[in-house]
């Protein structure tokens, strides 16, 4: 027979399994230097946005100084925040990307 502390441990063990991990906001910010086009590929090549998607992403950046790239479970906004960074900064362009808990 199950006791009553066996079905607690299950219950709490399901639950943890069900609830769905925090997800993170990848982000972009605006500077005065980064060319628009290079912005546009980012998000083309690291989210996966076809060009219209990523030209208004860009321009929404842009004009309101941040826009959201995607959200993603916390390991894969992280990697993806840290490629951007090493592919800006490789091109020597000061783009900022973050992420933030949505
Ligand atoms: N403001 C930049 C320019 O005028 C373009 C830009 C857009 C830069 C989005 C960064 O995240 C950014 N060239």
């Amino acid at each position: 027979m199950v006791t009553q502390q066996e079905k607690e441990v299950l219950l709490e063990k399901e639950a943890a399994i069900l609830k769905a991990p925090p997800m993170y906001k990848v982000v972009l910010l605006n500077d005065d230097f980064t060319p628009m086009e290079f912005v546009i590929s980012v998000l083309q090549e690291y989210f996966f946005k076809d060009r219209e998607a990523a030209t208004r992403i860009m321009l929404k950046v842009h004009h309101e100084g941040k826009g959201i790239c995607g959200i993603f479970p916390k390991d894969i906004a992280n990697t993806k925040v840290e490629l951007v960074l090493k592919h800006a900064r490789g091109e020597g362009h000061p783009l900022q990307c973050t992420m933030e808990e949505a």
